[in-house]
């Protein structure tokens, strides 16, 4: 009776021991101080998956970069901000890990938020030198570390929102513009029909634009990169001066009619 007590009190312990070098193999990485060691168990939410290293360099320091950048707009020898890098953490179940930057007068400079517990950053948000109003949110969706979209806010309401669809934070393919939170523009580079001259612009070529309570008035196309808008669609099918008070009209440019907006189903 002993011996098979204590047979299987060995086994045990060799399990046992087994699980934990695992464990401590899945788990080898270093740990900021001000993270809880609880959580880098094996029993990590199945969403967590490995970030590759080009991700993680790419996210790293986006704070200090910007914040640098601000500063530099209203003073060009401005240093770089010292900040402060505080860890928040998280729960089992839904693990969103938070991380704050703090200046040295303890003002807030950067929020960041790890929405699916991988450690790759997914949001970013920029506070002004108080750090009370957010002037800028950038968002990873596709975790590569590269931003997709990116919101500028002006006294704390959003002005510009910029979509990057081809992984070059360098350029920005879609750009949307607010007045007191209401669209007014929306820009896109859209490839130009068969037998365009250029089929590709190096700026925005494609124009929606809305009235002041947000509704789509105009259409305006340049198709040959020129700056000069070429296909128009607008309520009257013709040439509205008011409406393209800071476009140039092609002298050939053609005028369609908008179509009717269904309002069938409208709610
Ligand atoms: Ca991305
Ligand atoms: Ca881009
Ligand atoms: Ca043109």
């Amino acid at each position: 009776m002993f011996k098979v007590k204590h047979t299987l009190f060995i086994a045990l312990a060799l399990a046992a021991a087994f699980a934990l070098g695992s464990c401590k193999n899945k788990s080898k990485k270093t740990v900021d101080k001000t993270t809880p060691t609880k959580e880098v168990k094996c029993d990590c939410p199945k969403v967590k998956v490995c970030t590759t290293k080009e991700a993680l360099a790419r996210k790293k320091e986006r704070c200090l970069k910007w914040q640098t950048e601000e500063a530099r707009r209203q003073n060009p020898k401005a240093a770089a901000p010292s900040l402060n890098r505080v860890e928040l953490y998280i729960t089992k179940v839904n693990p969103i890990g938070v991380v704050k930057h703090y200046r040295s007068d303890n003002s807030l400079a950067c929020r960041e938020v790890d929405l699916n517990g991988d450690g790759l950053m997914d949001l970013f948000y920029f506070y002004d030198a108080s750090g009370r109003i957010k002037k800028e949110v950038q968002q990873d969706s596709d975790r590569d570390g590269i931003i997709d979209i990116k919101r500028i806010f002006q006294n704390g309401v959003i002005f510009k929102e910029l979509h990057n669809t081809d992984g070059d934070e360098s350029t920005w393919e879609i750009e949307k513009t607010f007045n007191n939170g209401i669209i007014t523009q929306i820009a896109l580079r859209i490839i130009n029909p068969p037998g365009s001259t250029r089929r590709v612009c190096e700026g925005f070529n494609y124009f929606e634009n809305f009235d002041s309570k947000g509704r789509l008035i105009s259409i305006s196309w340049d198709v040959d990169c020129d700056g000069d808008m070429d296909r128009v669609r607008n309520k009257e099918g013709k040439f509205e001066s008011d409406v393209y008070k800071n476009m140039r009209m092609d002298p050939k440019a053609t005028y369609r009619k908008l179509k009717e907006e269904d309002t069938s189903i409208a709610p």
